[in-house]
C-alpha cells in the first residue's frame, strides 16, 4: 500500500487555508505550517504576485522538502494606479501576524476608503488578483492565477470571508464578498478561480 502525497499548504492566512482545502478536495495528506514551528517566514520581496507565490513555494518546499502550495493574492484599486497590490497585507503598517490580523485588517480597510474618499462610485473599480504555485524542493510544479472584478464601496458591509471583503463590492451579486457565504465566494473568486484551473493539473501530477 503506497502513502498518500504529502501536500503543505503555507500560507499564514487562516482564511486562505480555508478555502484552498475545501476547494481542492484532493486525495492529499494536507500539511500547515503549524507542523514546521521552527521555520521562518519567507519574505515577500517581489515586484509581482506570481514572483511571491513561486518564491514562497520553492522557498518552503526546499526547507521542508515537501511538496509545497503557496498562494500569493490582494486588491488591485484602478484609481489608487494598482494599489495596494502585492503590498496588500501591509498597506497600512506592518504585515499582519495571527494575533491581530482583524485588526491589520481593518486598518487596510481604513487607508483603501480614506484615499478614495470623494471618488465617485464608476471610478471606484478594482480587482482581486490571486497567484498559486506548487512547487516540489527541485522545481516549480503548476503556476494558475484568477481575478474577480468589482468596485470598493464607501464602509464596511458584511461580516464573512476575511481581509477586504467588507468593502469589495460584487456588481452581478449585488453583495460584497464579505455577505457571500463561503460557498457563493468560493464559486466566483480569484482565488476560486486559481484553485479551479490548478486541481485537474495536481489530479495529473498526483496520477504520474
Ligand atoms: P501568506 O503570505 O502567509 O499566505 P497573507 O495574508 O500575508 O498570508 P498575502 O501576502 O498574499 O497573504 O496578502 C494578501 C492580502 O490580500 C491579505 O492579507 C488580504 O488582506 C488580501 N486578500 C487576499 N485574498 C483576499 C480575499 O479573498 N478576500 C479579501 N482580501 C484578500
Amino acid at each position: 500500500m503506497f502513502d498518500k502525497r504529502k501536500i503543505l499548504v503555507a500560507t499564514t492566512n487562516p482564511g486562505k487555508i480555508t478555502e484552498l482545502r475545501a476547494m481542492l478536495d484532493a486525495d492529499v495528506e494536507w500539511l500547515d505550517l503549524s507542523y514546521f514551528p521552527e521555520i521562518e517566514e519567507i519574505e515577500e520581496d517581489g515586484q509581482t504576485f506570481i514572483e511571491n507565490a513561486c518564491k514562497k513555494a520553492i522557498g518552503y518546499a526546499r526547507i521542508t522538502g515537501q511538496w509545497t502550495i503557496a498562494d500569493d493574492s490582494g486588491l488591485e484599486v484602478d484609481a489608487l494606479g494598482g494599489e495596494p497590490g502585492v503590498k496588500s497585507a501591509r498597506f497600512s503598517g506592518e504585515k499582519s501576524k495571527a494575533d491581530n490580523r482583524t485588526l491589520i485588517d481593518h486598518r487596510n480597510i481604513a487607508k483603501v476608503l480614506e484615499l478614495l474618499k470623494g471618488v465617485p462610485k464608476e471610478k471606484r473599480t478594482a480587482r482581486f488578483f490571486c497567484c498559486l504555485c506548487l512547487a516540489s524542493p527541485e522545481q516549480i510544479l503548476i503556476e494558475t492565477e484568477g481575478t474577480l472584478e468589482g468596485l470598493i464601496t464607501n464602509r464596511e458591509i458584511g461580516k464573512n470571508g476575511f481581509g477586504y471583503d467588507p468593502i469589495f463590492f460584487v456588481p452581478h451579486l449585488n453583495k460584497t464578498a464579505a455577505q457571500l457565504t463561503s460557498e457563493e465566494k468560493n464559486a466566483i473568486s480569484h482565488r476560486g478561480n486559481a484553485i479551479r484551473k490548478l486541481k485537474p493539473l495536481l489530479e495529473k501530477l498526483l496520477c504520474s
